[in-house]
């Protein structure tokens, strides 16, 4: 038997013609708060994906940029998209704590490297280098510096499996969480405590959820 006209077009037909409205608005906003993300930073699906992410900010507590991290089995894949630099080299380290509310008096906050059994500082020093020690990062003429980086035999997140592979020390993100802090100048990777990279000009923190 055919169906009524008043069963196709009735008032229960129209109540469902509303609802996908609604929600097509709806993931329409969505979308628009995203694409309005991705043109900010230029992380990409790394930053959705993220175990960890954070803002960086400038000494007058502006947002500067973006970190994000992916946390893998042999470490750590960071990346970092930051304006407002200076252009040139700049030293770019892992600080102990996630504290970055200090900017106006340089991130003292953040306080120094991660550095769990006190090894003198620089990738470049035959002695050994610290837990928080990079390589160095880029600003170009614009200021901005985009870059991705591995940090081998550290884990974000604490855990049985973490603790044995890296041990405790290599865990970012402990009780007081960790900073990243980008300095003024070049990490010379020999000179101590800190390569001789100067103030800190931008800290991103990040903390355990
Ligand atoms: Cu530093």
């Amino acid at each position: 038997m055919l169906q009524s006209p008043s069963r196709l077009h009735g008032p229960l037909k129209s109540t469902n013609f509303r609802f996908p409205a609604l929600i097509a608005l709806a993931l329409s906003a969505v979308a628009l708060s995203a694409c309005g993300a991705k043109e900010e930073t230029l992380l990409g699906d790394f930053a959705e994906n993220a175990t960890a992410s954070a803002a960086f900010y400038d000494t007058q507590g502006k947002v500067v940029g973006q970190i994000a991290f992916a946390e893998g089995p042999h470490g750590v894949m960071m990346r970092v998209d930051v304006k407002g630099l200076s252009q040139g080299w700049h030293g770019i380290h892992f600080h102990q704590k996630g504290d970055c509310s200090d900017g106006g008096a340089g991130f003292k906050a953040s306080a120094s490297h991660v550095d769990p059994a006190d090894i003198a500082h620089g990738l470049m020093n035959p002695k050994g280098y610290e837990v928080g020690d990079l390589s160095n990062l880029y600003g170009g003429a614009d200021g901005r510096a985009t870059a991705e980086f591995f940090i081998a035999n550290v884990a974000l997140n604490p855990g049985e499996e973490a603790a044995a592979s890296f041990g405790e020390g290599n865990i970012l993100l402990d009780d007081d969480g960790f900073a990243v802090v980008i300095h003024e100048g070049p990490d010379d990777h020999q000179s101590q405590p800190i390569g001789g990279a100067g103030a800190r000009v931008a800290c991103a923190a990040l903390v355990s959820r």
